[in-house]
């Protein structure tokens, strides 16, 4: 699909049809194209099957686990599955200790060098569960260090890690592990996001306000053998249960279900339990009943590497795999097909726009010069200083251009300030202070308030600096228009509801993870400084996806001024150039006609060439959204 769109803007190109705007427009959608990126979560309590069930869906091919999978904590660390093609098949990993530095994660994304790096070897199997198995390794640590690194809570006893013989404590050995692999899914964009269960999940802060919230859809796994424990409710409840932004989607895997075939059972019999087990799971979590699959997770793996079709079938996966490539992957895909829509529906009219201006000049041009047959040579000349005239004037009309696109850039330069980190940090000055400070933070939940109601004063001001853009740009094209006989048209701002939504969806999730008991380990200084950290990092990413896209809109007014002007200049030139050759009796006028109306014809085809480009790839376009479904992963 994306070298559909490069076709047409290589042609666009070819043509003289694409303006700045547009080529800006046509770069961000390849870009997008190529690194928009879908976030699958798995969340559960341990041992519920989430790493088995990841194996079973990506890495059957194999032949074997993958993914380190056993009972008891296995997962120790966040484990994100992605494709990066500008680096190797490599796992990386990002040690423990890091947690006592303020850096987010985010931030120690950008560092690789700190990362330790294990190579892949994607055509060995054992190889690669192998150098998988650091996933789950661990360190034993003092009381002190743990609780430094967040994993000992003298308030919670009952959620503090397993004390060995010589009183130390088990945490895990790396904080977070990369694994970058191109595997067909990983490849078309997909992101995998295996979770530590326990309270593993709690002690990464980010985790909780930024990767699992971010996620588009998110996986809570349960055993069919425990049902829903008091534990499940609890991660429930933290991670899941306020997940409700409409681009987030939500699952429920009922795992296990083999621990209910039993051979003194009918196949009814067990359906039936089955059955009711999903209807109560889907009642107490206040879910709609087609969200919660039940399956197994181990024999859907079995079944895969011993290629026994009956009980695949049998293990229920193939139906998460479905819902999985069609809501979660189908919906990245309309997403995208809708963004190709939009660009190609833009780059249509604006081509139009200046095919229509290319053709009425020549018309014009016909006309004066149809009126100059049988005309003497004192009348032509008359007629060279008229044009001439008309174009000192059009020339003396480029300083109140000037004027309007001043007043814009001085808009725009407010609104690139508001979007700029300082006001970022001004809004969020009052919270900042209140987080660094040591102590229990009892009116956090008021400085948030304040806080986020300054960002949105923010937002609320880049709007009224939209529509006073828009208005004065509505007014001065509308002038132009009537003066000059151009046909600019001031497309309306980008809408901030989006970006307001954003905010609202980062709030809620500071706010849901402050409610659920981490007030006390808001008290130490690290904990509280990386949750600001992360905080500041989601709002500048808010800020600057509005600041590209204002970019872009502003671009895209600027530059159907700037062609509609050069196109006129040009016009003007060759009025002139053709009434001289006449003069000159160079060449007849009636020859000049001709081509005229050649030209005429030639642009005419050029309408209908890209009338039927863009056709087809809307077409196209729908074509590829009835089809979005999960394909089958390739030979390993
Ligand atoms: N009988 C049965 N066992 C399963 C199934 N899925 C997973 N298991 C087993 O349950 C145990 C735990 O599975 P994991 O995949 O490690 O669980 P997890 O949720 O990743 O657990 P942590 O990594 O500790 O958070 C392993 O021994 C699996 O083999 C299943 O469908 N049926
Ligand atoms: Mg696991």
């Amino acid at each position: 699909m994306g070298l559909r769109v490069k076709v047409l803007g290589d042609w666009l190109h070819e043509q003289d049809l694409l303006d700045d705007g547009a080529k800006e427009r046509l770069h961000s959608l390849s870009d997008r194209l190529q690194t928009d990126k879908v976030m699958v979560a798995f969340v559960a309590e341990f041992s519920r099957g989430k790493s088995e069930l990841i194996n079973a869906v990506f890495f059957a091919a194999y032949g074997r686990r993958i993914m380190p999978a056993s009972a008891g904590r296995t997962t120790m660390c966040p484990t994100e599955l992605g494709y990066d093609p500008a680096l190797p098949p490599c796992l990386r990993l990002l040690p423990i200790e890091t947690r006592l530095e303020s850096q987010a994660l985010l931030e120690w994304r950008l560092v690789p060098e700190q990362w330790t790096r294990v190579d892949l070897d994607v055509n060995d199997p054992d190889q690669l569960a192998g150098a998988m198995e650091k996933v789950s390794e661990v360190r034993y640590v003092s009381q002190d260090e743990a609780r430094a690194l967040g994993f000992w809570h003298d308030d919670r006893p009952e959620d503090n890690p397993p004390v060995n013989a010589l009183g130390l404590v088990e945490v895990p050995r790396w904080r977070h592990a990369l694994i970058n692999m191109a595997h067909p899914l990983l490849k078309q964009g997909l992101v995998v996001l295996d979770t530590p269960g326990l309270n593993a999940i709690g002690a990464e802060p980010e985790l909780t306000v930024s990767l699992i919230p971010q996620a588009q859809a998110v996986v809570f796994v349960l055993g069919a053998d425990t049902g829903v424990t008091r534990s499940d409710m609890a991660i429930w409840r933290e991670h899941l249960a306020t997940v409700q932004s409409s681009s987030a989607m939500r699952f429920v895997v009922l795992n296990k279900i083999d621990t209910l075939w039993d051979e003194l059972s009918t196949p009814e019999q067990i359906r039936a339990q089955v059955e009711r087990q999903r209807q109560e799971t889907a009642r107490t979590l206040d879910l709609p009943v087609e969200q919660v699959l039940a399956l197994s997770a181990q024999k859907g793996l079995l079944a895969k590497v011993r290629g026994d079709g009956k009980l695949l079938s049998e293990s229920h996966l193939p139906d998460f795999e479905r819902l999985l490539g069609a809501q979660v992957l189908g919906a990245r895909q309309a997403m995208l097909i809708s963004a190709i829509d939009n660009v190609v529906g833009q780059l249509n009219q604006q081509a139009a726009r200046t095919v229509g201006v290319r053709r009425r000049e020549l018309t014009e041009q016909l006309s004066e010069l149809k009126g100059l047959r049988g005309k003497n040579q004192a009348v032509i000349r008359q007629m060279r200083l008229r044009v001439e005239r008309e174009k000192a004037d059009f020339d003396g009309s480029a300083a109140s251009v000037l004027t309007v696109r001043s007043a814009h850039m001085k808009l725009l330069r407010e609104v690139f300030k508001l979007l700029g980190s300082a006001s970022i940090k001004r809004s969020l000055a009052e919270l900042s202070v209140m987080l660094r400070e040591p102590g229990l933070k009892l009116g956090v939940k008021k400085a948030y308030a304040t806080g986020f109601d300054n960002l949105r004063g923010v937002l609320g001001q880049i709007q009224s600096l939209e529509t006073e853009i828009h208005n004065m740009l509505t007014a001065s094209f509308r002038q132009l228009n009537t003066e000059h006989g151009f046909s600019l048209q001031a497309t309306p701002p980008p809408d901030t509801q989006r970006f307001l939504d954003d905010l609202a969806a980062v709030e809620r999730s500071h706010l849901q993870y402050l409610g659920v008991g981490n007030m006390v380990q808001l008290a130490r200084k690290e904990f509280s400084e990386k949750l600001l950290r992360a905080l500041v990092s989601r709002v500048r990413s808010i800020f600057e996806t509005a600041l590209g896209e204002l970019e872009l809109w502003n671009k895209s007014l600027s530059s159907q001024l700037d062609s509609q002007l050069r196109e006129r200049r040009k016009a003007f030139g060759r009025r002139i150039e053709a009434i001289r050759r006449i003069q000159d009796a160079a060449g007849g006028l009636d020859g000049r006609i001709d081509e005229i109306n050649a030209l005429d014809a030639h642009w005419q085809q050029v309408q209908a060439r890209l009338d039927a480009l863009t056709r087809e790839l809307t077409a196209h376009s729908a074509l590829a959204e009835q089809g979005a479904a999960l394909p089958e992963p390739a030979e390993a």
